[in-house]
């Protein structure tokens, strides 16, 4: 029983780490005060991540939700947050008392003194009193903002304010849409924060580049890739890392990485660091055994162009459906001239072997609230282009899955018939390329540009050895 304890102890400490000395305390307030702004009337309540058990008495590694972080910087688990516009206490919270007792085991905890000190807190209370002490703040107010995607809390707090109907806040909206909004343009510290993280990734990459050889398991890749992490001070990963090889390299989300590489393939490597809560998000393809094959060129190169034309057109003002638009129409074009689709006005040729989307916003999540479609771009916005060719293996039979899409058989047919021997060329090579974004005052920023993306200088990194591989 003592090495059992010992074990839960060890793996449930705290990262009281470096994360929260990175940003000031005032970046914090202001985006409380932000968040109080926009909202007129009522009061936002919120909770932060709860520990998960992962398998007898270990628990998964603790990571604070993301509005919350954004609000607080607080990164312990079981915190909860109110806040009350117009009031001279507007910032209260409620954390995990501090125990002298438990401060043995797993190191000191902020506590009630430290929610005051540290962060901020007007005030603040154990959670053992959450219950009582939130309903005399609550009591004749009218409206409270919880987050949604936040079922259980939203329920506890709902069901707790029908017990006394009367006095309480009989509104209640959603707080979460307020937050993206205010995420989706970062400051200068959190654009510091997110070239830290993207720079461990294209470390990480390059690395990744020179060790590479046919033999090599997708998974010793992967290892190396987590090595240049922790050692450049990333605190974990912001997603798992896909190094996906030959027939892998054709699955989105291929996150198993076990395969023995081959000489022939190309591996996709989508992968991103977290650092100071903030996620990178990089995808460089490169061949196994460090030369492009004829094919392989075929295929990467238009998926560079059309990665390229993306990332160039980026300005204020613009959408992501142009960038979306752009790209699409150079991989439409490319597949054409392979025999790989027939009909350039069809959308569902192209789909067949490019089925995601362009972009998507990058931040605190690696999938970050904003980039609507039609949402014009900011300065500010950090958000990522990728665009990709999967040849995948059973593609000509998934294809029959357009007739779900109104696709007569008969249309399926003649394209299978007619793309067959470009289909058999390009079998199992799949190609993604994507870089994080900016959006400046004038144009962009191509925050991962540092990670070899032409034909040439990949070749040329390849070839030198790495000390990690002889
Ligand atoms: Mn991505």
């Amino acid at each position: 029983m003592a090495f059992r304890v010992k074990v839960f102890f060890m793996i449930s400490i705290f990262f009281v780490s470096h994360i929260f000395a990175e940003i000031n305390t005032n970046e914090f307030a202001q985006r409380r005060d932000k968040l109080m702004q926009k909202i007129s009337q009522g009061v936002i309540l919120m909770r932060g991540a709860v520990e998960y058990a992962r398998n007898g008495d270990v628990n998964f590694k603790f990571r604070q939700n993301s509005n919350f972080y954004y609000l607080s910087g607080f990164d312990e688990p079981d915190a909860t947050m109110l806040l009350l516009p117009g009031e001279a206490q507007k910032f209260i919270m409620f954390v995990k008392p501090f125990n002298a007792h438990m401060a043995v085991w797993v190191g000191e905890s902020y506590g009630v003194e430290g929610a005051m000190k540290i962060f901020k807190a007007d005030t603040a209370f154990a959670n053992d009193t959450f219950d009582d002490v939130i309903k005399s703040y609550l009591r004749n107010k009218e409206t409270v903002y919880l987050p949604f995607s936040d079922q259980e809390f939203a329920s506890h707090i709902t069901s707790l304010l029908n017990t006394h109907y009367g006095r309480y806040p009989k509104k209640i909206e959603d707080i979460d849409q307020y937050i993206n909004d205010l995420r989706q343009i970062k400051s200068t510290k959190e654009i510091e924060l997110m070239q830290k993280a993207i720079d461990i990734t294209v470390d990480a990459h390059k690395e990744a580049m020179k060790a590479i050889k046919p033999d090599m398991h997708e998974y010793e890749i992967a290892a190396l890739i987590k090595y240049i992490y922790l050692k450049n001070g990333s605190e974990r990963s912001g997603f798992p890392s896909i190094v996906g090889s030959g027939p892998n390299s054709t699955i989105l989300h291929y996150e198993k990485n076990e395969r023995k590489m081959t000489q022939n393939d190309m591996v996709v490597m989508d992968i991103g660091a977290e650092y100071g809560m903030y996620s990178a998000d990089v995808t460089r393809t490169v061949p196994v055994d460090g030369k492009f094959s004829e094919e392989q060129k075929d295929i990467y190169k238009i998926v560079l162009e059309s990665q390229k034309a993306g990332v160039e057109m980026t300005k204020p003002g613009i959408t992501l459906s142009d960038i979306s638009n752009k790209s699409t129409e150079i991989i439409k074009n490319g597949l054409f001239d392979l025999g790989l689709i027939t009909d350039k006005e069809s959308r569902w040729q192209t789909s067949v072997w490019f089925m995601h989307g362009v972009s998507h916003g990058l931040g605190l999540e690696t999938h970050d609230p904003g980039g609507y479609r039609n949402q014009k771009l900011e300065a500010g916005m950090v958000f990522t282009v990728e665009p990709g060719i999967y040849i995948g293996e059973n593609a000509l039979e998934n294809v029959y899955m357009m007739s779900r899409m109104g696709v007569s058989k008969d249309a399926i047919d003649a394209f299978v018939e007619a793309v067959k021997p470009a289909f058999e060329k390009y079998k199992n090579i799949g190609v993604r390329i994507e870089d994080d974004v900016l959006v400046t005052e004038t144009g962009y920023r191509n925050l991962s540009e540092k990670a070899p993306r032409e034909i040439s200088d990949i070749e040329k990194l390849m070839s030198k050895g790495s000390k990690f591989t002889e």
